[in-house]
């Protein structure tokens, strides 16, 4: 076995890189790059050797807990466990209905099979409310691209002859495959351009063409001044528009308004930087752009995400290689329609079926008679990584009752009345449904990646199929009789299985709510031991194939109708190294757009664009500080690894900050200081940088843990970044917070 390459993927960000490990004595002891992975091609970053600290934490959960009168845990069988988190859940429903139960969760960078039973469970308990960490960075992009196209778009930066990178710092962060060297080969070639719009002088500004250092807060004007000088400078691409747009009138009377060199000023940036640029894109054969935190989470987060799609919407840049497209989902991630559905307690618009996370503890902490009093929360952390912890530490205390499904004594964990303890990922069959396209100068592709797992699950523990399977039975709403049928056909192959569960749920409608955990126990079984856990990926597999049949025929899987899905199940099922499930080209793109035009006014957010010429800088003397709380560095991921001991560099995470910040406070690099927001304080490392602006300060995210010592004594890790935050401060649209804009007060401490 220690002989062995294994093939699995790292799952410490969104790309998931598929990785070959070695494994020794239940330790990840080596990995590289996978290079046969249909989505990476063997690229892997520094953080994946590092993998081991995730498997193997010390505060790794072996057996259901549940809460004591005396507040401790104690530790209780699986039995027990099920029977009693079943009946809880029960009673709530029974009581106050299903829509009082909450569901925060679905999976983090790495695993999407955990919401795909959550599911199950879910509409077992008539669940109606949910949501995740997408609520706190994606749904207002997600609204405006519906709005705007009717589906998601991204970039081809492999392509791309100019690439846009705006609050994004994708050499840390990535977000798409293969980041660093699509990066330095963009930066090599004279003939490509690299923008990066960012206050910091990041790992990505370093090799830009131009960088827009931006001041923070301000993208909205940056934004706003380079569609101002598009429109009046008259570089639109007026065929394009004609052809493929619509409702153009509006938006363009407002950006003929926009008064570029103020904008400029407003945003700390060159007049002729900013014309410069855009003239580039306006020029450019292709621009592919990236919008992330550094603008979703700050002032204008829906504003600058619209102004942001503006850019490559009214440049042409859409449905050609090297731009921006239209490629396949897996499942419905994203794909929710646009609801006018709101909140049960506070009203707040609900996108993407996910609540803003920043109300959720309104909508617990009240007597409203609807709010929620009871909560699901899996493989996330929302106590640490929600907007003010401390109050929603207090919402979570709060509720009749919480049940938490995790691999380790995480911050949401400890508040709960159970714990349920999930296999690892490495554990388990896993896989994500984030999608890892690419392209090529005559297509666009998807790929899907299938993981087995490389270990035995640890004693006491088991993935999360089997755990929503036993709750779905202890809630009595899947039974043996139901069963029993689907058995006997999975046993005769799938093409039977399929005709017979198509004659089940037509007999037993009620059964469709719970189909995931139908199919892990009935398939499931049958698709080799221990590997239940990928059954659910059988439905996701046909409803894509029934959903994009040409595009999968393209990609060189073989079938008719329900054969199809089979054969595209089959090649998942059997290729480690993930399968290309769709092969479009670029004309694919305006079939997916809703009725191939792209909608170019949004009249919610006109009148936000226009007022931005009213507004002041706004001066707060007790907080002359802009804080970006949890920046992505090269020893962050989020709080998947909790053992702070993988940060050999900075394990505390220090604050960064410029020079001329430093010698006013007085305080050189490793001294101590305080910082003070209107929400919190916290005492943290400094580290000197002049890759910060003056008056920009940051500490990384996934800090602020707690993890015991080997003596099993506890520890909190660094700055936890939402002691800081508050749940107030965020758009005024989709609700998502300003991480990347905290304003704070920071004092010196005398060492
Ligand atoms: N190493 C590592 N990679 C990760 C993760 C991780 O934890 N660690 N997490 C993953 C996840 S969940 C996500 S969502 C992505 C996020 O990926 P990114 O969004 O790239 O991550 P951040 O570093 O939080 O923020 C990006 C940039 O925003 C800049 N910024 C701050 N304020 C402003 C502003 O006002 N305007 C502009 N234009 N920029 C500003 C910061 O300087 C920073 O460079 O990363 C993913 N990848
Ligand atoms: N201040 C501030 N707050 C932020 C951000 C920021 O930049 N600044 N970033 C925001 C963003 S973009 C994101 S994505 C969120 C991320 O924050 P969360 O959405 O809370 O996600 P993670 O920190 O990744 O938490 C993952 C949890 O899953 C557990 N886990 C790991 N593997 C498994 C498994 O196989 N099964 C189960 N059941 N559990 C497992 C881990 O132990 C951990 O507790 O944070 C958000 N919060
Ligand atoms: S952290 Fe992200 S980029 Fe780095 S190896 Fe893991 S999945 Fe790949
Ligand atoms: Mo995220």
């Amino acid at each position: 076995m220690a002989d062995e390459w294994l093939k699995t993927a790292c799952i410490l960000c969104s790309v998931n890189c598929g990785i070959e490990v070695k494994v020794e004595d239940r330790h990840i002891t080596r990995v590289r790059g996978d290079r046969a992975s249909a989505a990476s091609h063997g690229y892997a970053c520094e953080k994946a050797q590092r993998l081991d600290f995730y498997q193997n934490g010390r505060d790794r959960l072996t057996a259901p807990l549940r809460r004591r009168a005396d507040g401790t845990f104690e530790e209780i069988d699986w039995e027990t466990a099920i029977r009693e988190v079943a009946a809880g859940f029960a009673r709530v429903r029974d009581t106050w209905g299903g829509a009082s139960i909450f569901y925060y969760g679905g999976g983090g960078q790495g695993n999407h099979l955990v919401g795909s039973y959550g599911a199950s469970t879910r509409r077992a308990l008539q669940m109606v409310y949910s949501s995740n960490a997408l609520a706190q960075e994606k749904t207002g992009e997600f609204w405006v691209e519906h709005v705007m196209f009717g589906t998601g778009v991204r970039g081809s930066f492999e392509q791309a002859e100019m690439a846009v990178f705006v609050g994004k710092n994708p050499w840390q962060s990535h977000g798409f495959q293969r980041a660093r060297p699509i990066l330095r080969d963009m930066a090599a070639d004279p003939k490509r351009a690299l923008v990066v719009i960012d206050p910091r002088r990041t790992e990505t500004a370093e090799m830009a063409d131009y960088h827009l250092r931006v001041r923070p807060g301000t993208d909205a004007f940056c934004l706003a001044a380079i569609l101002g000088v598009l429109v009046q400078e008259d570089l639109v691409n007026h065929d394009f528009i004609h052809e493929r747009a619509e409702n153009s009138t509006d938006l363009f009377a407002a950006l003929t308004e926009v008064p570029v060199a103020e904008y400029c000023t407003r945003a700390g940036l060159s007049e002729d930087l900013v014309r410069e640029v855009t003239r580039r894109i306006a020029r450019a054969s292709s621009v592919s752009l990236y919008e992330d935190l550094g603008i979703e989470q700050a002032p204008h987060s829906t504003l600058n995400s619209y102004l942001e799609k503006l850019i490559f919407a009214v440049t042409g840049n859409l449905g050609k290689p090297g731009a921006m497209n239209a490629g396949t989902t897996l499942t419905g991630l994203f794909s929710g329609s646009l609801s006018s559905a709101t909140s049960p307690v506070g009203g707040h618009r609900i996108i993407g079926g996910m609540i803003p996370a920043n109300v959720i503890p309104d909508e617990i902490l009240t007597d409203h008679p609807k709010r929620f009093r009871a909560m699901l929360v899996e493989a996330e952390n929302p106590a640490h990584s929600v907007a003010d912890s401390a109050r929603m530490r207090q919402a979570l205390r709060s509720l009749e009752f919480l049940v938490v499904i995790d691999v380790a004594l995480s911050e949401t964990a400890r508040e709960a009345h159970y714990v349920l303890p999930s296999c690892s990922q490495y554990e388990k069959w896993e896989a994500t449904f984030f999608g890892s396209p690419f392209t090529t100068e005559t297509e666009f592709a998807n790929t899907f990646t299938l993981r087995a797992p490389i270990l035995e699950p640890l004693a006491g523990t088991m993935p999360e199929g089997e755990i929503h399977r036993r709750l779905v039975r202890a809630l009595g709403a899947m039974t043996d009789d139901d069963v029993a049928p689907l058995h006997a056909a999975a046993a005769q192959g799938r093409e039977v299985f399929a005709t017979e569960l198509g004659r089940v749920l037509s007999e037993r409608s009620q059964l469709g709510a719970v189909l995931t955990v139908l199919l892990y126990e009935t398939l499931g079984p049958t698709l080799g031991a221990g590997a239940e856990n990928a059954a659910s990926v059988w439905g996701i597999a046909h409803e894509f194939a029934r959903r994009y049949p040409e595009s999968v025929r393209r990609a060189g899987i073989r079938g008719q109708d329900g054969e199809l899905g089979e054969a595209l199940f089959e090649a998942i099922l059997k290729n480690r190294s993930g399968v290309v499930v769709s092969v479009d080209p670029f004309v694919e793109t305006w079939r997916r757009i809703h009725k191939g035009r792209i909608n170019l006014t949004i009249p919610e957010l006109l009148p936000e664009l226009r007022s931005l010429r009213d507004e002041r800088p706004s001066a707060q003397p007790d907080f002359p500080f802009v804080l970006s709380a949890g920046q992505r560095r090269s020893s962050t991921a989020n709080t998947i690894i909790r053992d702070p001991k993988w940060r050999p560099k900075d394990p505390q995470g220090a604050l960064w900050m410029n020079p001329e910040d430093a010698s006013q406070l007085g305080v050189k690099s490793g001294g101590r200081v305080r910082v003070i927001t209107k929400r919190g304080s916290a005492e943290t490392m400094v580290e000197i940088t002049d890759s910060m602006l003056p008056g920009h300060v940051s500490l990384p995210n996934g800090t602020g843990l707690w993890y015991p010592d080997r003596e099993g004594q506890e520890f909190q890790n660094g700055v936890a970044p939402n002691d800081l935050t508050t749940t107030e401060d965020r758009d005024w649209f989709a609700g998502t917070p300003f991480h990347k804009h905290v304003r704070a007060r920071i004092e010196a401490i005398a060492s």
